[in-house]
């Protein structure tokens, strides 16, 4: 039978700059309720979930930029969020800009929570890898200002042992490019994490590197597939997809076993979700044997090799 959890991958077209908060909730409010009509325990929103991809444009007035982050969470607009998860009795991943005040100043972090079955949030995550650059770069057909509006996350790589269906299971979370670094995975695989869960936005065209617009797909299911086997968990990838303001953005949201093979997946870039009963059991298959860290990493040779900073030289 195995520790079975019901996982929904609730993909989102695209959202537009004017479109208000309110209305991407009333969408999202239709993915949980076919979430619960299949039987969900949990579902997965992505990345920046309930505005545009504003990093997408360079703004000068803070005032203009600080319009697409939340300041308290619940909010007036997500709260219906909440309650809704409540009354249902579905857990949530929920990406968002977040406006804190700490350490005497404002700071914002894109951000993830994952909230249970009670509405209650019990984890938070704050993005690390942040891509893009800080500077305004006319020569773009569109900016990826992520280091200019978002400070590097401070809370490390949570991972918490909780129960969204019958079963305990040990959960983490990351955030869009976090995904393409096998450090996102290692550092959670090596807390045992049993699911990661992360949404993304993410352009087909990279602007310094557009030969790679080809890939974008390959490149998505590469890095999540490798990181679900290398280190025996479930990864749940969810889009905010296709044509924003212009940008087109890939959907291809999927649900990974810790086998490394895809489970169920997003066919369009709309607003769409994609379900998959996930055994948390199966993680121990790949843990105990391949996978077994205890037994085959190799952490004092990594350090050596590190402090060297390269391969020793050939021997005579
Ligand atoms: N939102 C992101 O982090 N997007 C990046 C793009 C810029 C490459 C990604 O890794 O998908």
């Amino acid at each position: 039978m195995g520790r079975v959890i019901t996982v929904g991958a609730a993909q989102l077209g695209a959202i537009a700059r004017a479109e208000p908060r309110a209305q991407v909730v009333e969408r999202m409010l239709a993915l949980l309720a076919q979430a619960k009509a299949h039987g969900c325990d949990l579902v997965v929103f992505p990345e920046l979930a309930l505005t545009t991809f504003f990093p997408r444009w360079f703004f000068d007035k803070q005032e203009e930029i600080d319009a697409f982050f939340e300041r308290e969470m619940p909010g007036p607009d997500t709260r219906r969020l909440f309650d809704s998860a409540q009354q249902l009795g579905i857990g949530f991943y929920l990406g968002y800009a977040e406006l804190a005040q700490e350490e005497g100043r404002t700071r914002r972090f894109n951000t993830s929570i994952l909230v249970d079955k009670r509405g209650r949030i019990i984890s938070k995550y704050r993005k690390i890898h942040l891509p893009g650059h800080a500077e305004h770069e006319p020569w773009r057909r569109f900016q990826h200002l992520e280091k200019r509006y978002f400070e590097v996350g401070n809370l490390g790589w949570p991972v918490i042992r909780w129960a969204f269906g019958e079963h305990k299971g040990l959960f983490g979370m990351a955030i869009c490019n976090d995904r393409r670094w096998p450090e996102t995975y290692r550092v959670m695989g090596l807390q045992g994490v049993e699911m990661i869960l992360l949404g993304y936005n993410t352009p087909v065209h990279n602007p310094p590197a557009p030969e790679h617009d080809a890939l974008s797909h390959f490149h998505n299911e590469l890095v999540m597939q490798s990181g679900a086997y290398q280190n025996g968990t479930w990864v749940v990838g969810v889009a905010k997809a296709g044509n924003e303001e212009g940008v087109e953005q890939i959907g291809n949201s999927i649900i990974v076993a810790p086998s490394g093979e895809i489970v169920a997946a997003c066919t369009t870039t709309a607003d769409e979700l994609a379900i998959a009963r996930c055994d948390l059991d199966l993680c121990d298959s790949y843990k105990s044997t391949t996978f077994n860290f205890a037994r085959h990493r190799e952490p004092e040779q990594y350090r050596l090799i590190v402090e060297r900073k390269g391969a020793a030289p050939p021997p005579e």
